[in-house]
């Protein structure tokens, strides 16, 4: 599932803008037009734009429908939309007819236009509950017909069609799917790629970073050796781009050459040892929620720039595809987290069972991960896959689950694979499956608040036991304090700048000093929303930057921090 692209022979067309919406009962079908309706934006999050609560926090069905229209319909051309996320279930109808279901808010799918007619009714209905079998896990409590969602993630279940829209048209011969991997050795590049097309292939070309034409052959599969080849690195984004033109059908695919490996506990991107230095992120932004934006995409780059990042973590689930382009530009390695969060209720309930998180619950996990894999494998930012955050790996029913779930993205990439842990290494069944293991933690705020004096043995002690049993590269994936921007206070007092400031200091200064740490991730990299709770002050507080991508002081702290060379 390529990414919809314009070019001499691809026409793509965007369906934003405004759409016909409405909340629907569980059983609406949408055999006539809406009638009760309002308008709404897409791509974007519909909560944070209502005024009552009931609409904000809204659990069910709504229903966004639009007229498409396709003028000199082609015969021997085929017809899809792209959805490039739509959260949680979405089934889609055409002219009152379902055409597709798909499960899974945060990854793209294609519907095919079967019939395609000069003007169609495109009519989606969204459901956002959460279950057991979704990821994230939710827990609905169903009474006399009305629906609460439980969720035990840290952000706000936002809904809508969150991404772009578009139509366009393909070939029946069209070129289905391309992958290209790199290998380095010495001063010689390996090109290895993969064109799936029924059609002839014409050429396939390999433009270097500076625009040269530099190979060209026309077989579908291929290894091409390069001499000299301008590396992709840390902020160097330098981009190849496979140009594969066949008799009806053409593609132009980016690609860096560039190699990633663990061994003996360090992470190697092109034969050198790197240490990870940046932040857990979240798509979440005031009124559009988790809506996309390429501004705001590219403020969070520019910033990341600015403050000498070199690494993010799509905390908790895949991110916009311009993130990975935009990531793949600026030179910042990315670990692609697949939506396996929540699997944990923060009591003594079991979530790995029979009647919860059971086979089929797995089965789905697969099929995301597929879909995951399958469409960012080409981007050269993307150096590790994380399959799950927090969940409770230390229920036996884990293992089974956890097993299969490495087993089968180790059949989908040669990638390193992450699981992000919070429990204790002595309960740990799980991180043994992982070539990485990431740690959250947070001594001296959920634990023994306020007290930043007991971060340095705490901390000290998790890396150990970790590293103890183990054995494996350890990312310290999440920590920092709640802090209310302006707030300042001398000694520092909790949720003030200064303590964030110390806060983060002091686990850095361990993490940094610690053989077998190959990464410090901020949680996070700006404030986000969250739903309503005890602990959550209009949201999640624990950002480098405020949510309107402004720096708090700890910002130009690690400013001077992530520019000296400390470990890569
Ligand atoms: C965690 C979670 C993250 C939360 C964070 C917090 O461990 O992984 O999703 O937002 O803690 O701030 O509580």
């Amino acid at each position: 599932m390529l990414y919809p692209q314009m070019n001499p022979k691809r026409w793509v067309v965007s369906l934003n803008g405004l759409w016909d919406f409405a909340f629907v009962d569980l059983e609406y079908k949408p055999v006539l037009p809406l009638v009760e309706k309002q308008l709404m934006g897409v791509p974007g999050s519909y909560n944070d734009v209502f005024t009552t609560q009931k609409a904000r926090e809204y659990v069910g069905k709504v229903c966004y429908e639009r007229l498409i229209y396709i003028p000199d319909i082609q015969e021997g051309l085929q017809y899809y939309i792209r959805f490039g996320a739509a959260a949680h279930k979405a089934s889609v109808y055409l002219d009152g007819e379902l055409v597709m279901t798909h499960l899974g808010g945060f990854l793209p799918f294609d519907v095919k236009v079967e019939h395609p007619k000069s003007s169609m009714r495109l009519t989606v209905l969204l459901d956002n509950r959460l279950d057991y079998q979704s990821l994230p896990m939710g827990e609905l409590i169903e009474n006399e017909g009305v629906f609460k969602q439980k969720i035990y993630f840290d952000f706000f279940n936002y809904s809508g069609l969150h991404r772009d829209v578009w139509l366009y048209k393909l070939p029946l011969k069209q070129i289905k799917e391309i992958t290209i991997k790199t290998m380095i050795q010495s001063h010689e590049a390996h090109v290895f790629y993969d064109v799936t097309t029924l059609d002839v292939v014409e050429s396939v070309e390999i433009k270097d970073p500076k625009g040269k034409i530099y190979k060209t052959q026309n077989r579908k599969k291929d290894i091409l050796k390069i001499e000299e080849p301008i590396l992709w690195d840390i902020h160097q984004g330098n981009l190849y781009t496979l140009i594969v033109k066949t008799q009806c059908d053409h593609y132009e695919q980016t690609f860096g050459i560039r190699e990633i490996y663990v061994k003996d506990q360090q992470l190697y991107l092109n034969h050198k040892p790197i240490f990870l230095k940046g932040f857990g992120m979240h798509e979440d932004h005031e009124i559009i929620g988790k809506g996309t934006h390429p501004l705001l995409h590219i403020r969070d780059f520019e910033l990341l720039k600015w403050i000498g990042a070199n690494s993010i973590r799509t905390s908790h689930y895949p991110y916009d595809e311009q993130m990975y382009d935009l990531a793949d530009q600026y030179g910042i390695l990315i670990i692609d987290e697949i939506p396996a969060v929540g699997l944990n209720f923060w009591d003594s309930r079991t979530v790995f069972q029979e009647d919860r998180v059971n086979e089929q619950s797995l089965d789905i996990y697969k099929q995301t991960l597929k879909a995951l894999v399958e469409r960012d494998k080409n981007h050269p930012s993307v150096i590790m896959y994380s399959l799950a955050n927090e969940a409770n790996t230390y229920e036996s029913g884990a293992v089974h689950y956890f097993e299969e779930a490495f087993k089968y993205a180790r059949t989908l990439t040669d990638l390193p694979l992450m699981i992000v842990e919070n429990v204790n290494a002595e309960i740990n069944l799980v991180a043994q499956f992982a070539d990485v293991i990431g740690l959250n933690r947070y001594h001296g705020w959920y634990t023994d608040f306020s007290d930043l004096s007991v971060i340095e043995k705490q901390l000290k002690d998790s890396f150990t036991s970790y590293l103890e049993k183990f054995h494996k590269p350890i990312v310290l994936t999440e920590f920092s304090a709640d802090t209310i921007a302006g707030l300042h206070t001398l000694p520092a007092q909790t949720f003030s700048e200064e303590f964030q400031v110390e806060f983060i200091e002091a686990y850095i200064n361990v993490a940094n000093h610690t053989k077998g740490v190959i990464g410090t991730h901020i949680w996070n990299f700006a404030d986000f929303q969250t739903k309503q709770g005890l602990t959550r002050f209009n949201g999640n507080k624990k950002g480098v930057f405020t949510r309107n991508r402004e720096p708090k002081m700890v910002a130009h702290m690690l400013r001077i921090h992530f520019t000296k060379e400390i470990k890569s």
